[in-house]
């Protein structure tokens, strides 16, 4: 029993390699921070970014399209407000802007790998110059929060965050793309046409 006690200490001090890195693991939906991993996909490479912007690892993460179908499907009202926590006791570490798109999946979210030309931007935080000089509102910030827009149609999509760290971006690769991507249900969803719609990578 020690020894296996030692060994997971080991490994889970493996897993949590980098503690400026950070994972929003864990999905808000009705007032609620949902456990790690419960709606969020499940990604390999834990809390570390993606810097390959032309793979498709830039959905949803370095195994987070195969994970897909062992993550349940969160149902979210039209509406409301969701967000995305940072688990592990992380916070938003770096400097950057953060990004939330959603993709409708043609039958399940679960099943989806959000391939093609299907994601709309539904919130952003960006750069604040408002003090005179720049500051990202986001950095430290162990959640963000935002709408499910009223209009967006019902349906399973994938519910992507992504939140850009430029600290290294002076050179080529260098940003480093923190993304998850949760399965939800929007029910009581309008009739809106989301535009424009773009491909992940692309
Ligand atoms: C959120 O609340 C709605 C409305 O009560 C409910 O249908 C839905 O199942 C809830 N979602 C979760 C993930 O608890
Ligand atoms: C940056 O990434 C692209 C795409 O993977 C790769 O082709 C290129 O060689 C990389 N550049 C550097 C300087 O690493
Ligand atoms: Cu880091």
């Amino acid at each position: 029993m020690k020894s296996i006690l030692a060994t997971l200490a080991a490994f889970a001090a493996l897993v949590h390699p980098v503690a400026a890195h950070y994972q929003f693991s864990q999905l808000i939906v009705n007032n609620t921070v949902t456990d790690n991993m419960l709606y969020v996909r499940q990604n390999t490479n834990i809390n570390s970014p993606v810097t390959d912007v032309t793979s498709v690892d830039l959905r949803c993460n370095v195994g987070g399209l195969a994970s897909g179908a062992t993550t349940s499907t969160a149902t979210v009202v039209a509406g409301s407000t969701v967000g995305f926590h940072v688990g592990y006791g992380g916070n938003i570490g770096h400097p950057g802007p953060l990004l939330v798109y959603m993709a409708k999946a043609p039958s399940t979210a679960a099943s989806f790998d959000g391939s093609g030309q299907v994601w709309f931007k539904i919130h952003q935080v960006g750069a604040d110059f408002s003090s005179g000089s720049l500051a990202w509102p986001t950095s430290g910030l162990d959640q963000v929060t935002f709408s499910i827009p009223a209009a967006v149609p019902s349906g399973e999509y994938l519910l992507r965050v992504e939140h850009i760290a430029l600290h290294g971006a002076s050179t080529a690769n260098g940003s480093q793309h923190y993304i998850s991507c949760a399965n939800i249900k929007v029910v009581g969803g309008g009739s809106g046409s989301p535009t424009p719609l773009v491909a992940l990578p692309g």
